[in-house]
């Protein structure tokens, strides 16, 4: 049976009908399969990004900002006078009625290949912890478990993944009986093509297949807002009939991450912001982070990849980086913007990125390049701040909030990792009145590790522990 003439006609339109070139030799299911990957694609949106960032991505450089238009943005800063505490009390007071209100939500986003740490398993299943080897999943749902209890509502968790490592991820959560969360729902981000660097045309993984990449994380908007079947409610729509206002979003890698945050919810809400941030002191200028900054009066985010040296390296008089607000990532979303941006259609910007894509040659042999070879496209949720009519920036501090896990070996891997979370954990029994052997530089020379089961902070720690408590050895103090 020959394809359908009128999406032959419509790839050719795009010039890009080569990827049919394999049709003859498939079978029913595999025909299935790529029409399927066909039908989903935005082919004029898709001609339009080819033309801007595969084509001629010099246009993109010449619309690129001003550096002399950015300026830093303000941030709430850490409370260093008793006035700004008594703000974050506040505003903490406010966050923990909106979590006994039931009116919080936790989208995770767990969709990412993880190509830089080097395992073959969704990030989320590594394990992490210290001692026991908890796994970056368990961590963050029995904080988001110990926060229900405490606030007497349990906190409804959305988790985002991506068309490859859904299976693995529902099942790792289904292994484990859901870590023992109330209500946990997981939901598939979209897919973009990619394409060749040079030509711009469609590339195939297989025969009956495109090379397809999830669509960054700025794709969990369109696919919270998604349904699955025609009759399942979206993930937007089940916040809604929950009674959710605030939707706290946090990434699967940090698991210092100090998910819903009460006094990071009060903020956001006392700001009736549409959108916050929470942002650290970046620590070099070449740090992989996006900082956030102001161009024209309005709040934005530049990528660390796209932030040009000389402005990454401005300093202030007193030394200081001028740009230093690093974006870790953690958001919150009041969800009526959400809704807003979902039903104006509003698109985020998409990214290019210059990688190496194995695909299928025009002989059908595989193509294993040597370099990179291919653009893939990419959204950012960050670049959500521009659209916002408000929003809240708070800046927390790196060593009790931030230590991501995204190498194998050297910064931001397993040993800095575990170190850091041993050194906290080591904080958190010295705040309770234990005694912590520490190494003349300050680490700790072991592992430490609490269940979140077991007490989410060192206030509630200095409730469970004996006064006295020496500790000199490795320890987990779980449930
Ligand atoms: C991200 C931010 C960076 C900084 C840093 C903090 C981007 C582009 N940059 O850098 O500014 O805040 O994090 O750690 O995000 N993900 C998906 N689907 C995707 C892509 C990513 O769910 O299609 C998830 C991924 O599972 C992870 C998170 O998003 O939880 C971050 O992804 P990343 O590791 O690619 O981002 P990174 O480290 O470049």
């Amino acid at each position: 049976m020959p394809a359908d003439p009128a999406l032959v006609d419509r790839l050719a339109q795009f010039g890009q009908d080569h990827v049919l070139r394999f049709w003859d030799e498939l079978d029913p299911e595999g025909r299935n399969r790529l029409i399927g990957q066909l039908e989903r694609l935005d082919l004029p949106r898709l001609a339009q990004m080819i033309d801007r960032l595969v084509l001629s991505p010099s246009k993109e450089e010449a619309l690129a900002i001003d550096p002399q238009q950015v300026e830093p943005v303000d941030v709430r800063r850490v409370p260093q006078t008793d006035s700004e505490r008594v703000i974050r009390r506040r505003a903490a007071e406010r966050g923990e009625a909106a979590l006994a209100a039931g009116e919080v939500a936790a989208v995770l986003v767990a969709g990412g290949q993880g190509t830089r740490l080097g395992f073959d398993a969704p990030k989320g299943t590594y394990p992490i912890g210290p001692v026991s080897g908890a796994s970056l999943f368990q961590m963050h749902a029995e904080k988001l478990v110990a926060l229900g209890r405490r606030f007497g509502k349990p906190i409804p968790l959305y988790i985002m993944t991506s068309p490859e490592n859904h299976e693995a991820t529902t099942s790792f959560f289904a292994q484990h009986q859901q870590f023992g969360l109330d209500h946990v729902r997981f939901f598939v981000q979209g897919q973009l093509p990619a394409v060749d660097a040079a030509s711009g045309k469609l590339l195939l993984a297989a025969k009956d297949s495109l090379a397809l990449s999830p669509d960054g994380h700025g794709g969990t908007i369109t696919a919270l807002a998604a349904r699955d079947h025609p009759d399942q409610a979206s993930c937007l729509d089940d916040m809604s009939d929950r009674g959710i206002q605030t939707l706290f979003y946090f990434q699967v890698d940090n698991p210092l991450v100090q998910i819903c945050d009460p006094a990071y919810l009060g903020l956001h809400l006392m700001a009736e912001a549409d959108i916050s941030f929470k942002v650290v002191e970046k620590q070099r200028p070449e740090e992989k982070v996006g900082v956030v900054v102001q161009v024209d009066g309005h709040a934005q985010v530049i990528e660390y990849s796209d932030l040009p040296t000389e402005l990454a390296e401005r300093r202030e008089p007193d030394g200081g980086l001028q740009l230093w607000a690093g974006s870790i990532a953690i958001h919150c979303f009041d969800r009526a913007f959400l809704e807003r941006l979902v039903s104006g259609g509003g698109q985020l910007p998409v990214h290019r990125a210059l990688k190496k894509v194995p695909h299928l040659g025009d002989s059908g042999r595989r193509v294993e390049p040597e370099g990179p070879n291919a653009v893939k496209f990419e959204t950012f949720i960050f670049d959500a701040l521009p659209l916002a009519d408000r929003w809240s920036i708070v800046e927390t501090e790196r060593a009790i909030e931030f230590e991501p896990l995204k190498n194998a070996t050297g910064p931001d891997s397993p040993a800095t990792v575990r170190q850091r979370l041993s050194d906290l954990f080591g904080d958190w029994l010295e705040q309770a009145g234990a005694q912590v052997l520490r190494r003349g530089d300050g680490s700790v020379p072991f592992g430490i590790e609490i269940s979140p089961l077991f007490a989410l902070d060192a206030a509630e720690l200095k409730q469970k522990i004996e006064p006295g408590l020496v500790v000199d050895r490795p320890i987990v103090l779980g449930p």
